[in-house]
């Protein structure tokens, strides 16, 4: 039997500010650009976003990170991580029939965001354990003060400088053990230059997975 190619599973992440989403939304045209003209189904590439507000587990969040109300550290953790659960098998689907899927956030922020609350990094990883991983990881680096310079934080909970400056100390330690542990790649790319330039820097690191790769869908730490 021949070993059939699987699309690619690509996760962005950053601290807020950094550009994630406006990269994210400019790496999915390329990719959707890349396509063969007329080619409709399956699609070529999926967009996803976490947290993804819009279902039953998402709507909580989404009041939680609006201060409309308020839940223990370790609920909210679950929740989180729940509502990438939730969308486990459908990843996996799309990967299988060959589609390139690209998440905005995943996992490392859910880890990021709690472990810098003081909860233990073991104890913020456990969940995630067994998602789907991704083939690539792009970590858009900014310092918090160039991210609040560019136009301010917004409203929501975690929308602080001092917030942001811890986050991105625990996202240099999950891009450290996971270069360390093998589990995926992990690029850093400066988010400090202009629109243009990151998004170029994004595309180098993505192009080589545009046309699929072989071997099976791996699940994050599941060796650990
Ligand atoms: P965004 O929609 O990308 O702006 O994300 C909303 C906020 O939620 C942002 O401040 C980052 C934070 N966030 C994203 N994922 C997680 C997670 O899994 N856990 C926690 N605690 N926070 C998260």
């Amino acid at each position: 039997m021949s070993s059939t190619k699987r699309g690619a599973f690509v996760v962005i992440e950053g601290l807020d500010k950094s550009g994630k989403s406006t990269q994210a939304s400019l790496l999915h045209d390329r990719l959707q650009d890349s396509q063969d003209a007329g080619d409709t189904a399956p699609p070529k590439v999926v967009l996803l976003k976490f947290p993804d507000r819009t279902t039953a587990i998402g709507k909580m969040i989404d009041a939680y990170l609006r201060s409309e109300s308020d839940l223990d550290d370790h609920a909210i953790h679950l929740l989180f991580s729940a509502n990438r659960w939730e969308l486990a098998s459908t990843i996996t689907a799309y990967l299988t029939q060959g589609t390139t899927v690209l998440a905005d956030r995943y996992a490392f922020s859910g880890i990021a965001f709690t472990a810098r609350k003081g909860l233990s990094y073991e104890w913020c990883r456990a969940p995630e354990v067994g998602l789907p991983a991704p083939d690539l990881t792009l970590f858009l680096n900014i310092s918090p003060e160039v991210a609040a310079a560019r136009g301010g934080y917004g409203l929501e909970r975690y929308e602080r400088e001092d917030v942001q400056t811890d986050v991105r100390r625990v996202f240099d330690k999950i891009g450290r053990a996971m270069q360390e542990e093998g589990e995926g790649k992990w690029v850093e790319i400066d988010a400090g230059k202009n629109k243009e330039e990151v998004a170029e820097d994004l595309w180098r690191a993505v192009e080589p997975l545009v046309t699929g790769i072989h071997g099976p869908i791996n699940r994050l730490w599941e060796t650990a």
